[in-house]
This record gives C-alpha cells, structure tokens and sequence, in this order.
C-alpha cells in the first residue's frame, strides 16, 4: 500500500511533460522523476545514438535502477514511453498532446535534427503514445490532455492536483 499515488506524464518530446512535472512537484510535493536523467546518471544504456542525439537505453538496467524507489510511490515519471513501466506502480497516466504546428515550432526550437524531428510530429500525428498508454494500462487510468497553451497547462495541473487529493481521501494510510 502506498501513501502516495505514481503518476506517468507522457507523450512525444516537446509536448510538455517536463514543464507540467515540474509544476505539478513544486505544487503537490510528490517528486519530479526524469527518466532521461536516470538513464544519463545511472548509466541505463547501451551508448549515445549519433543521428537521434538520444541514449540508447537498456530497458532493464532501467527498471532495475527505478525499482526499489518508484515502488513506494509519490512519483511523477516523466518519459516519452510508457509501456515498460509495470501497471502496479502507476496509478494515472496522463499522455499531454499538442497540434503539429506547435510541436513543430517547439522541436525546431530544440534543433532537433530534421530526421528526428519528423518522426516525432508522425508520431504524435499517429497518436503512437496514447495508443501506448491505452495498450498498457485499463483505460480507466489513462487520461489524454492537451498542452497547446499556457492556460491549458494550468488547468491540466489544477486537474492533476485535484486527483492526488481524491486518490489520497480514497487511499488513506
Ligand atoms: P517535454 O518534456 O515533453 O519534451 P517541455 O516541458 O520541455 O516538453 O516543453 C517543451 C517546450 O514547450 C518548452 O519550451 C516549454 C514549452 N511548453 C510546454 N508546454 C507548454 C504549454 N502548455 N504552453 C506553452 N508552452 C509550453
């Protein structure tokens, strides 16, 4: 039993999971957990791919240095997947979405490269995350919001924020 739910932001690169992650600690205290720099400090990969610019990460080096913490709760995982992650230690998916050309302005910002840059727009173009999401988890969990604007945001977090208050009334420790 945990005394605070796990949550998954997820969605393709650019859409805001970092930005909602951060908010949403600073507000709820639950704890910011960013999968990229686990992968970097923990050393969960299999070397640096030169034309994506991106750890290729080793799924079980991963898991096993996530393991012994995430399962006691209070997590907000941030990740672009979110397949690997077993289904009991999440309690909410949220998969953030935006409009292509908004993704575009933002990865362009990043200087992705142009290959991985268009990959990424087909990907949230195919909606390839949230169908992940709703594959993994019971559709009950799985929540699909849209991260375009600046006051979407806030209400995405007021509506985070919201279901870790009910979560934790349901989940009494
Ligand atoms: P991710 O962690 O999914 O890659 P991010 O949080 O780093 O995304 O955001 C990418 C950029 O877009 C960053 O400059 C902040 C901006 N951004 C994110 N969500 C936004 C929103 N809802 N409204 C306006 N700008 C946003």
């Amino acid at each position: 039993m945990r005394a605070n739910p796990n949550i998954v932001v997820t969605g393709t690169p650019g859409v805001g999971k970092t930005t909602h992650c951060e908010t949403l600690a600073e507000r709820t205290g639950l704890r910011h957990l960013s999968v990229n720099q686990v992968v970097k400090d923990k050393g969960c990969h299999e070397g640096w791919d030169e034309e994506y610019q991106s750890w290729i990460v080793d799924e079980d080096k991963l898991l096993d240095a996530l393991e012994d913490e995430v399962a006691t709760g209070g997590f907000i995982i941030d990740w672009h997947a979110c397949d690997l992650f077993p289904e009991r230690w999440v309690d909410l998916v949220v998969v953030l979405r935006v409009d292509t050309s908004t993704l575009y302005d933002r990865l362009k910002a990043r200087k992705y490269p142009e290959k991985k840059l268009q990959e990424n727009l087909d990907s949230e173009i195919m909606d390839v995350l949230l169908q992940e999401a709703r594959d993994s988890y019971d559709e009950n969990i799985v929540v699909e919001l849209t991260s375009n604007t600046t006051d979407e945001m806030d209400s995405n977090v007021d509506r985070i924020e919201a279901w870790i208050k009910q979560w934790k009334k349901d989940n009494p420790s």
